[in-house]
């Protein structure tokens, strides 16, 4: 029942994408020959989904030269390849969560209310129900409400919070965040940072900062260093992911809000240039708003054109 729900919000969110997705699909249903004109619309849709200038090149590229391997006459053949695509660029190994390192830390970083501390909320309850000791580290020390939101959230999970003064450097929290989960044997810490715009060299040093700290005190990276996307933005998103995976390392990208009006092709478009596999959903502001990604699920919610009234 649950899965319904989730999947139906999802879908009704995509709405503005599922515009554009049905409309591909109503060009690949009226069997149009593979003329330019019919190449030009295509793309020009793809660029309207979000897909950006190189991914959308790269697709209908790929495509053409398909088609004319396969000696392809009409547009549904293209489309149902299409479909496929789109699933296959979201589909990257590696997608689940890394929990093999003890503690496992995971280092959430993104920008100014993308969900991150939602999204850690929501992580640790998930952890803490399998039965892992959780340590929240909040290395958010911009603002006091951060540290008081995440003991909220960490009370809510049942998990431990580690917290430093306000305005205190964020890297010596993580330093006691660190010397905490091993001295007390915690199986996860989760590490909330500030958000920060991408392009603000000297926040983005203050994250490789904690980074190289987590690095030292552990002996080897933080197992999953995670950026937190909001769903709902659009051509920016790309440019979040580009700089914070150089400042970082990203091992996996969270999307927000995909209850809310989400975007779609700026997704495809960000794990095919990273290379960085999308792990989890975020789609409500509820303990159990968080889903593992599927890409079959989020192609099937974007293409799939019936309307599901399905609640509860
Ligand atoms: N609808 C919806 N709202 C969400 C989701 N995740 C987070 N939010 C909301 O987004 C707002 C910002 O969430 P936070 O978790 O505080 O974001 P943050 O990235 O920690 O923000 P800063 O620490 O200020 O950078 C809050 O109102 C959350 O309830 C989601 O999946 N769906
Ligand atoms: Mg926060």
């Amino acid at each position: 029942m649950r899965q319904v729900s989730w999947l139906s919000r999802m879908r009704s969110s995509l709405s503005r994408a599922r515009e554009v997705f049905s409309a591909v699909a109503r060009l690949g249903a009226a069997q149009r020959p593979l003329t330019p004109e019919f190449w030009d619309e295509l793309e020009d849709m793809l660029i309207v989904a979000d897909f950006g200038v190189p991914t959308t090149t790269k697709i209908i590229t790929g495509l053409q030269t398909v088609a004319k391997q396969e000696d392809w006459k009409t547009s549904d053949q293209v489309v149902a390849r299409f479909r496929k695509d789109v699933e296959r660029f979201l589909t990257l190994p590696g997608a689940e969560l890394n929990l093999k390192q003890v503690p496992a830390v995971m280092l959430i970083v993104g920008v100014n209310g993308s969900g991150k501390t939602t999204t850690i909320g929501k992580l640790a309850a998930r952890l803490h129900k399998e039965g892992k000791r959780v340590l929240l580290v909040a290395a958010d020390t911009f603002r006091a409400a951060a540290a008081e939101q995440l003991a909220v959230w960490a009370e809510r999970s049942g998990s431990t919070v580690v917290r430093g003064a306000e305005g205190a450097d964020p890297a010596s929290v993580v330093f006691d965040g660190m010397r905490a989960a091993k001295a007390r044997g915690f199986d996860v810490a989760i590490v909330d940072t500030a958000g920060r715009l991408q392009t603000k060299t000297n926040l983005m040093e203050e994250l490789k900062k904690m980074r190289r700290v987590i690095e030292r005190e552990l002996g080897e990276p933080p197992a999953e260093t995670l950026l937190v996307l909001d769903g709902t933005s659009g051509q920016n998103a790309i440019s979040q992911a580009r700089l914070f995976n150089v400042a970082t390392q990203l091992t996996g990208i969270v999307v927000t809000k995909l209850d809310s009006t989400a975007k779609g092709g700026v997704l495809v478009a960000i794990v095919d240039e990273l290379e960085v596999p999308i792990k989890l959903v975020g789609l409500g502001e509820g303990t159990d708003d968080l889903r593992a990604f599927s890409p079959a699920e989020f192609v099937d919610a974007l293409f799939d054109e019936t309307e599901t009234a399905a609640t509860s």
